[in-house]
């Protein structure tokens, strides 16, 4: 069983689209056990972006970023960081391939609508500058038949 953080990023609130991406994870049998609106300080941009400090897009990532509400959600089940990671599709809208989120919802190389964790040391990390509080612990009535468990 694995955690992962995912990120609406603010395109994806701007343009109405948070409730249809959701959709997507919870379809898919993904367990939320984090859920915040929120907007992200400087101070947490730059922990979250740590790998990509010096790029040439950094400085513009980090001001989107920040520019208005994101949702941050945490995300369970088997797989869960492969699983959501490719639901999401490709970095760029416009290589990302048709059926995932980032190939049905955008065409742009910027503004790419969703954040997903990409292992499980960078989950770990994530996950505690999001939800330093934890997470819900719970179980799904149908988790047998979702995580193929007795
Ligand atoms: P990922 O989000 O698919 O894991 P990363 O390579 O980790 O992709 O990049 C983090 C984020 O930085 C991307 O989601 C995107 O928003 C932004 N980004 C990455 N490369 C570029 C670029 O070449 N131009 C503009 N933004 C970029
Ligand atoms: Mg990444």
């Amino acid at each position: 069983m694995e955690t992962t953080l995912i990120l609406f990023k603010p395109d994806a609130l701007h343009r109405g689209l948070a409730g249809r991406i959701l959709s997507r994870f919870e379809e898919k049998g993904l367990q939320i056990v984090g859920l915040k609106l929120l907007t992200m300080s400087q101070e947490m941009a730059a922990q979250h972006y740590a790998e990509h400090v010096g790029k040439p897009f950094y400085d513009g990532l980090v001001g989107f970023m920040t520019s208005s509400p994101i949702i941050a959600l945490a995300l369970r089940g088997p797989g869960a960081i492969h699983v959501a990671r490719s639901l999401m599709g490709k970095t760029f809208g416009n290589e990302a391939e048709p059926g995932t989120i980032r190939g049905d919802f955008g065409n742009s190389r910027s503004y790419n609508l969703i954040h997903g964790s990409d292992s499980a040391e960078s989950a770990t990390r994530e996950l505690g500058i999001f939800f330093p509080e934890g997470l819900q612990e719970w179980t799904p009535i149908t988790a047998p038949w979702l995580w193929d468990a007795e």
